[in-house]
């Protein structure tokens, strides 16, 4: 159902436009907003969907000079200088500028919607296969991964290089200096202590990078008899508890700049430095990503003297919090399993287990970026809403 036009109008001397639907609602288009969207092929490229016009060709003041409507259609507008501009009233009806539709689109677009869960998680599971060869399927993975944080996919075979395939399949993985996919077993002379037998409490991965993964993926290849089991816990979902309950660790802990290093060999040579707030967040405050782990938090720390201790202290209010059982979800990978989470909202741990002569553990892990991962998304969306 194509939306049609009633009426439309130009207001405050020129510098609206006023478009009344036929249902009788209405939308207020700024000029200067028309002018610098011009569909026309001198305005904008249609092959890469860019605009041609540049900034320095745009009046910011631009008034129109006439407006006119075409078979309810569409509606054209001359310029002052007489270029002449054309609006389908679907593309506008998609760009209308109220409260209302801009959420709508920002929905569409973005799909920000976070479900929140605590050990009460029902874990979402699907077969590994299925991501990779059905296209519904694939959609349900990305949505479950964007909404909820995790999903697990099972059945995969237990050797390396299924993560390959499931970077193919979201189009490619994001390469660090652990090279494109990464073996978690215990070695020798470990270059990180995921590389060892040791517990790992609560972490993101990664934080040491000024872009951290977006997401991650862990493929069981072998698990061990006793220990070695997984646990998540929603970071979101914890972040808004701590701002409720200790809304001045909330603070520390989102404006604190806090020191990451990570030296080494591994696919080649590093000496990577940064600083992260443990919690980024949004202009109103809420958490955006998660940037904690404590292995490789710096010795540096770049603050005065005098805030450290208050530092360390909202930093074990939040640690308490992640770890306490009403949050927390413990999980054990079987071999064939895939996990795979939001590496921003998502913190994730594993139990010790025993170190022996040979390795009785290992997991592949690879990164994916979320701009890969919803670029998918949208893609399936548009070939799912044809057929
Ligand atoms: C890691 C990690 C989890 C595990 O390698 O960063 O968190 O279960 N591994 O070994
Ligand atoms: N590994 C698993 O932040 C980190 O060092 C996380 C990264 C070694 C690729 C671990
Ligand atoms: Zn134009
Ligand atoms: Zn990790």
């Amino acid at each position: 159902m194509k939306p049609l036009i009633q009426k439309v109008e130009a207001l405050d001397k020129g510098h609206f436009v006023r478009v009344e639907w036929e249902d009788g609602s209405e939308s207020h288009y700024p000029c200067v907003w028309l002018r610098d969207s011009c569909q026309c092929p001198h305005c904008f490229l249609r092959s890469a969907g860019a605009r041609r016009l540049l900034f320095e060709d745009l009046d910011v003041n631009i008034v129109v000079k006439e407006v006119t409507l075409s078979d309810r259609k569409k509606i054209s507008i001359t310029w002052p200088d007489e270029h002449s501009s054309e609006y389908e009233a679907e593309w506008l009806k998609r760009r209308c500028f109220s409260e209302k539709a801009r959420a709508e689109m920002r929905e569409d677009l973005f799909l920000p919607e976070h479900q929140y869960w605590g050990s009460d998680l029902q874990l979402p599971k699907m077969p590994f296969e299925e991501v990779l060869y059905d296209d519904e399927s694939a959609y349900k993975w990305l949505c479950t991964l964007k909404k909820v944080g995790i999903m697990l996919l099972t059945g995969a075979a237990a050797r390396q290089g299924e993560l390959l395939k499931l970077g193919r399949r979201v189009g490619f993985l994001r390469l660090t200096f652990y090279g494109p996919t990464w073996q978690v077993q215990d070695k020798a002379d470990a270059n990180n202590v995921a590389y060892t037998t040791g517990k790992l409490c609560f972490h993101t991965d990664y934080p040491a990078l000024q872009h951290p993964p977006g997401v991650q993926f862990l493929h069981c290849i072998k698990q061990t008899s006793a220990g070695g089991e997984s646990e998540v816990v929603d970071g979101f979902h914890v972040c808004n508890k701590l701002k409720e309950q200790n809304p001045q660790a909330y603070q520390i802990l989102s404006s604190t700049a806090v020191d990451y290093t990570d030296v080494g060999v591994d696919f080649c040579e590093f000496a990577v430095q940064c600083k992260q707030r443990i919690i980024d967040v949004d202009a109103r405050g809420q958490a955006v990503r998660i940037n904690y782990n404590n292995a490789t938090r710096d010795t540096v720390f770049d603050i005065p003297a005098e805030k450290v201790r208050p530092f360390y202290a909202a930093l074990k209010e939040f640690n308490d919090l992640l770890n306490s059982t009403e949050h927390k979800f413990i999980y054990k990978l079987k071999p064939g399993d895939v996990v795979t989470f939001d590496n921003w909202r998502v913190l994730h741990g594993r139990q010790s287990y025993q170190s022996g002569a040979e390795v009785t553990r290992h997991l592949e892990g690879a990164y994916a970026d979320w701009d890969v991962l919803m670029s998918r998304l949208r893609l399936l969306r548009r070939i799912l809403s044809r057929d």
